[in-house]
């Protein structure tokens, strides 16, 4: 793993309609992200915020049936250029969102660099969604079918290169809630994924295992997107758009165990750590205790 993080936040609430996710970057911080990741001997960065602009409008306007897309692109604009730098400069970034809106700008970044970029999307949603199939509008349930150059051209085109990233490099863990229209796009796409269902059937540690199998050889990095929501909500309740029947928090900390064993992430966003939907700030907590069995942190 490399040694150097530099960790970014995104207080970003525009993809969605609940306040209080643009808090995400300081619960995290407070949780005590940048010390637990220095105790692992990281040398860490903390690159604090990009800045986000608030629309200067009382109704939220769709354009394109795009909420608030001027202010997502624009954001998300200034998050890639920020993370290909982290990028350039040979550090990890670790970026803290923030609402899911925020991969487009993360994995624009770091895609760039990569020829065949893998990403693990850890969520119980697939975030497939386009302006056609969305039921919302609301970009954060958008970003992988941005990435993969699908959607409104201010967001697919953020760095003027697309698409970023491949359908068969993409593995999309903890699904249990996917629109009509995302289905559709993964069957044509031919999109991995471990729903529930399979994830009960073989257990959490050989998904990891497959994960890692299929990845080797195939690609040449991979992020990892991990999206609080995939927990299951008694164990991570300050996420927006929480759905029963999660991901518990001992199957996340074995996944992020056994992708810290194979040395295979090379970026990574933790997102929708919502503290004002939150218990005493337990999903920021629970969010650095990820972190740091992804970065290695054991208990002997
Ligand atoms: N699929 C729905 C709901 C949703 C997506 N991502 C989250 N919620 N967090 C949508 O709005 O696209
Ligand atoms: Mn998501
Ligand atoms: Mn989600």
């Amino acid at each position: 793993m490399n040694n150097k993080l530099s960790v970014i936040g995104v207080p970003m609430d525009l993809g969605q309609n609940r306040r209080g996710v643009d808090m995400g970057p300081s619960a995290i911080r407070y949780a005590g992200v940048i010390e637990r990741l220095e105790r692992l001997k990281y040398d860490v960065q903390d690159l604090g915020d990009i800045e986000i602009s608030r629309p200067n409008r009382k109704e939220v306007e769709l354009e394109d049936k795009l909420r608030n897309l001027k202010e997502v692109t624009d954001g998300n604009e200034k998050l890639a250029r920020a993370v290909a730098e982290v990028v350039e400069k040979d550090r990890f970034p670790l970026v803290l969102g923030g609402d899911h809106s925020i991969a487009i700008g993360t994995i624009a970044g770091v895609a760039n660099h990569y020829d065949n970029l893998g990403v693990i999307w850890y969520d119980a949603h697939g975030d497939l969604n386009s302006s056609e199939t969305s039921p919302t509008g609301n970009i954060h349930g958008m970003p992988l079918a941005v990435n993969l150059g699908i959607g409104h051209e201010r967001l697919t085109n953020i760095l003027e290169y697309q698409p970023k990233i491949k359908p068969e490099n993409v593995i999309i863990i903890g699904a249990r809630s996917l629109d009509e229209g995302e289905r559709e796009l993964i069957k044509e796409k031919g999109i991995t994924v471990y729903t529930m269902h399979e994830i009960d059937r073989i257990g959490m540690s050989e998904v990891i295992d497959q994960s890692i199998q299929y990845f080797n050889g195939r690609v040449d990095g991979v992020h990892l997107s991990l999206d609080l929501d995939g927990l299951d909500p008694s164990d991570a309740p300050g996420v927006g758009t929480p759905v029963i029947g999660g991901l518990s928090y001992r199957e996340s900390h074995l996944a992020m165990e056994m992708l810290a064993e194979a040395d295979i992430i090379t970026s990574a966003e933790f997102v929708e750590v919502n503290p004002i939907l939150d218990e005493k700030n337990k999903t920021a907590t629970i969010a650095v205790g990820l972190m740091a069995s992804l970065f290695g942190e054991k208990l002997k």
